[in-house]
């Protein structure tokens, strides 16, 4: 009998649309569906000021994470399913508002750099909305590759803006 190995995969989701929060909870229970995977856990909910264009409704962001065999380029099927899903409109403002966004954080300890799929993610070590809920829920001495060890990244985190929800 032949097994696929299953991977770890880091899912950021953040929404500023269309009752955030609710976009937020809903997408973590399709997580929690999805094929060939199994959700091992999910960050508690943040709200926090938009990064990039300024004149947009704060987000709720969340961090889960998934054991999946799919491979990286199914799991970014779904998860791109999913955001349509959720009525997501693509317009051409960088860092806009939308109703769900799924980032795929970090697949395994894979480095990918295609046109389509970025791993990891490249703005990820740079955002609080994503360190923060993702310290909650992985190993502060965890490597992101090419990027360093998650602590070094808490270590500068400015805390303002972002409020962790009950
Ligand atoms: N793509 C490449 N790598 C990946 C990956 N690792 N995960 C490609 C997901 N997609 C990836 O994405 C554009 C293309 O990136 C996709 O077609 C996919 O093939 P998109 O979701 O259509 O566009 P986007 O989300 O606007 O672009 P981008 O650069 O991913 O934006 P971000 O980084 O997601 O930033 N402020 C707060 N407070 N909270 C937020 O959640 N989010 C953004 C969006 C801006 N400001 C924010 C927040
Ligand atoms: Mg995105």
């Amino acid at each position: 009998m032949s097994s696929v190995d299953a991977v770890t995969a880091y899912i950021g989701l953040g929404s500023n649309l269309e009752d955030p929060k609710q976009q937020v909870q809903t997408a973590l229970q399709e997580l929690s569906a999805l094929s060939n995977s199994y959700l091992l856990c999910h960050s508690s909910l943040y709200k926090s000021l938009p990064v990039g264009p300024q004149h947009q409704p704060e987000y709720i962001n969340a961090v889960a994470t998934i054991l999946t065999t799919l491979d990286p380029y199914q799991l970014l099927d779904h998860l791109q399913a999913l955001e349509q899903v959720h009525g997501r409109v693509r317009d051409e403002v960088r860092w806009g508002s939308r109703t769900l966004d799924l980032d795929l954080l970090l697949y395994g300890d894979s480095v990918i750099n295609t046109p389509r799929l970025q791993i990891p993610h490249p703005e990820m070590a740079n955002r609080t909305f994503v360190l923060l809920p993702l310290s909650e829920i992985a190993p502060r001495e965890m490597e992101i590759p090419c990027k360093g060890v998650l602590k070094s990244f808490l270590e500068g985190l400015l805390e303002g803006g972002i409020e962790r929800l009950e």
